[in-house]
C-alpha cells in the first residue's frame, strides 16, 4: 500500500534524523581516547613505558585504555640488552614488548647504536672488534624482537648540536667514521626485513645546521638506495627550547624525501592552556603531514617523567587529565572530556555541533614601524570554550599593500582593502583561553594609516 507523497518524506526525515544519530555516537565512543581518535586519523598515539610501572594499576589503566603504540624507555639500551658483550638480558623489555601485543599496540625499538647509556665494554673495542660488536648487537636484539616491533630507532642521535652540522663524537664514529650509520643501517634491514628503520634525534624538530646535516644524510641514503625508512624527531620542549614555527614545514621537508615521519619523544614543559596549545599544535602539525605516521609522548604521567618538575607530559601525578590532553584530543577530532565532570553519558548533540559557544578575540600591535612599512601582530585568543578554527578581517587604507602573512591563511575581497585571515591547519585548535597569533607585513606606498582589525569569527 502506497504511503501518501508527505508522509513518506515525514518518514525518511525521521529515519535520516535516526541514522545520523546513531552515526554520531558511534563517532564519539569510537574516539573518547588518544589511541582511538589518532587510529581515525590513520595515526597511532603511543608513550614511552617503564617495565618497573606496569604492576601499578593506575600507571597500567591509563596506558591501556589511551594508548596505541608504546616505545621502552630504557629497556632495548645497549646497557639493558647486553650489558656484557654477548650476554643478552631481555626480560624488561620483553614485559613491555608482551603486554602491548596482547592489546594490539605498535611497539617502536629504542634504540641500537647509541653514544649514551652504552656499556663501557664497547667504548674500549679497538675499530674492527667494534665494527662486529655494533652489527652483533643490532642482529642478535633485531632477531629476538623479529615481527614484533614497527619501527627501530636504529641511530640514536648521531650529530652534534650547534651550527657544525657534523657528527657527534662517539666510539662509532671516532673509531669506524660517518659509514658506521650506514653500516647499522644495513645490518638491520637484513635481519628483519619487515621493520621499519628509523634515524631518530633532538633538536632537529624545526629547520637548522643539525637538522639540515640530518637531512643531507636521509637524501644521500635515498639517492644510494641505503635502507631508511623514517626519521624521529623527538619533540622534547620548554621555554628554551620551544616548538619551532617551522616543525611541520620540517617534517614534510623529509617527508618529501620519501621517509615516513614520528614524533618519537614529546614532551613540552609548562601548564594549562599555553602547554594545551602548543601540544595541539604539534598534533596539528602531524596530522598535516601525509607521512607523519604517529606521536608517541615520553611517558604516561609527570609524575614518572625524566623531567618531572616541568610537568611535561598529558596526565598530573594523580592520574588527571590535563587540559593539553583535552587539547591533544580535540586536535586528533576526538571527542568526550571537557574537564573534571561530563565526557561520560550522552552529549545530547550540545557541545560537539562546533558552533554554539565557540568565541573568539582579538588585539592587534605593531611590531615593527619604518619609513614605508611596518610589521603587526594579531593575537587571537578563544572564549570561555575550546574553538576549532577562526578567522579575522583586517581593513587596510589603500594604497597599502601586504607582501607576506605568516602563522594563517590570508584571503582578499575585490577591492583589494580588506584581508580575511583564518588558522592556519596547526594553530586553528584552541584550548578555552589559549591564544595564538599571526602576523604580517604590510607597505604604506605614502600612507601611514593603521589597518581597522575586525571582529573574531570562531568555528
Ligand atoms: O627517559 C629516559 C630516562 O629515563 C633515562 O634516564 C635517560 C638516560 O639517558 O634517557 C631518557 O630517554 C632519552 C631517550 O632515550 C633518547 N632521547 C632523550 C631522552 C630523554 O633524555
Amino acid at each position: 500500500m502506497p504511503m501518501p507523497k508527505r508522509a513518506a518524506q515525514a518518514f525518511t526525515a525521521v529515519l535520516l534524523a535516526a541514522s545520523t544519530v546513531t552515526a554520531l555516537s558511534h563517532t564519539a565512543a569510537a574516539a573518547d581516547t588518544l589511541g582511538s581518535a589518532a587510529a581515525g586519523k590513520g595515526r597511532y598515539f603511543g608513550t614511552a613505558v617503564a617495565a618497573n610501572h606496569l604492576g601499578e594499576s593506575a600507571y597500567a589503566g591509563t596506558l591501556d585504555r589511551e594508548f596505541n603504540q608504546v616505545t621502552p624507555e630504557n629497556e632495548m639500551k645497549w646497557d639493558a640488552t647486553e650489558g656484557s658483550r654477548n650476554t643478552f638480558t631481555f626480560g624488561n623489555a620483553d614485559q613491555i614488548v608482551n603486554h602491548a601485543q596482547s592489546l594490539n599496540m605498535k611497539v617502536r625499538g629504542h634504540t641500537l647504536v647509541w653514544h649514551s647509556q652504552l656499556p663501557s665494554w664497547v667504548s674500549g673495542l679497538a675499530a674492527t672488534d667494534l665494527r662486529s660488536a655494533m652489527n652483533n648487537h643490532i642482529t642478535q636484539v633485531m632477531q629476538h624482537y623479529k615481527g614484533k616491533i614497527y619501527a627501530w630507532d636504529v641511530v640514536n642521535e648521531a650529530y652534534q648540536d650547534g651550527s657544525s652540522g657534523a657528527l657527534r663524537s662517539s666510539p662509532f664514529a671516532d673509531k669506524l667514521g660517518s659509514g658506521f650509520i650506514e653500516e647499522a643501517f644495513r645490518t638491520a634491514r637484513s635481519v628483519d626485513p619487515n621493520a621499519k628503520l628509523c634515524y631518530n634525534d633532538y633538536n632537529t624538530d624545526g629547520v637548522n645546521a643539525k637538522s639540515n646535516a640530518v637531512y643531507a644524510m636521509v637524501k644521500d641514503f635515498k639517492a644510494r638506495g641505503v635502507p631508511i625508512d623514517c626519521v624521529g624527531f623527538q619533540s622534547h620542549f620548554n621555554p628554551a627550547s620551544p616548538v619551532p614555527s617551522d616543525y611541520q614545514a620540517n617534517l614534510q621537508r623529509f617527508a618529501d624525501l620519501g621517509v615516513d615521519v614520528q614524533i618519537t619523544e614529546l614532551d613540552i614543559e609548562g601548564s594549562g592552556s599555553a602547554q594545551a596549545t602548543n601540544y595541539s599544535n604539534v598534533v596539528k602539525a602531524c596530522l598535516a603531514v601525509t607521512r607523519c605516521t604517529g606521536l608517541t609522548v615520553w611517558g604516561v604521567t609527570d609524575m614518572y617523567s625524566w623531567r618531572s618538575s616541568g610537568t611535561p607530559l598529558l596526565f598530573d601525578s594523580s592520574y588527571a587529565k590535563k587540559p593539553a590532553y583535552d587539547a591533544v584530543l580535540a586536535a586528533l577530532g576526538g571527542s568526550g572530556s571537557g574537564g573534571g565532570d561530563g565526557g561520560g553519558g550522552d552529549n545530547g548533540g550540545g557541545n560537539n555541533g562546533g558552533g554554539g559557544n565557540a568565541t573568539c578575540t582579538v588585539s592587534f600591535a605593531k611590531t615593527s614601524d619604518w619609513n614605508d612599512g611596518y610589521n603587526a601582530e594579531v593575537t587571537v585568543k578563544a572564549g570561555s570554550a575550546p574553538i576549532k578554527g577562526w578567522s579575522v578581517k583586517v581593513t587596510f587604507a589603500p594604497p597599502q599593500t601586504v607582501p607576506s602573512v605568516w602563522n594563517g591563511t590570508a584571503s582578499w575581497d575585490s577591492s583589494g582593502t580588506v584581508m580575511t585571515v583564518r588558522d592556519a591547519s596547526y594553530n586553528g585548535s584552541l584550548a578555552a583561553g589559549a591564544s595564538t597569533s599571526f602576523g604580517f607585513t604590510a607597505m604604506k606606498n605614502g600612507n601611514n594609516a593603521t589597518p581597522t582589525v575586525g571582529a573574531c569569527t570562531a568555528s
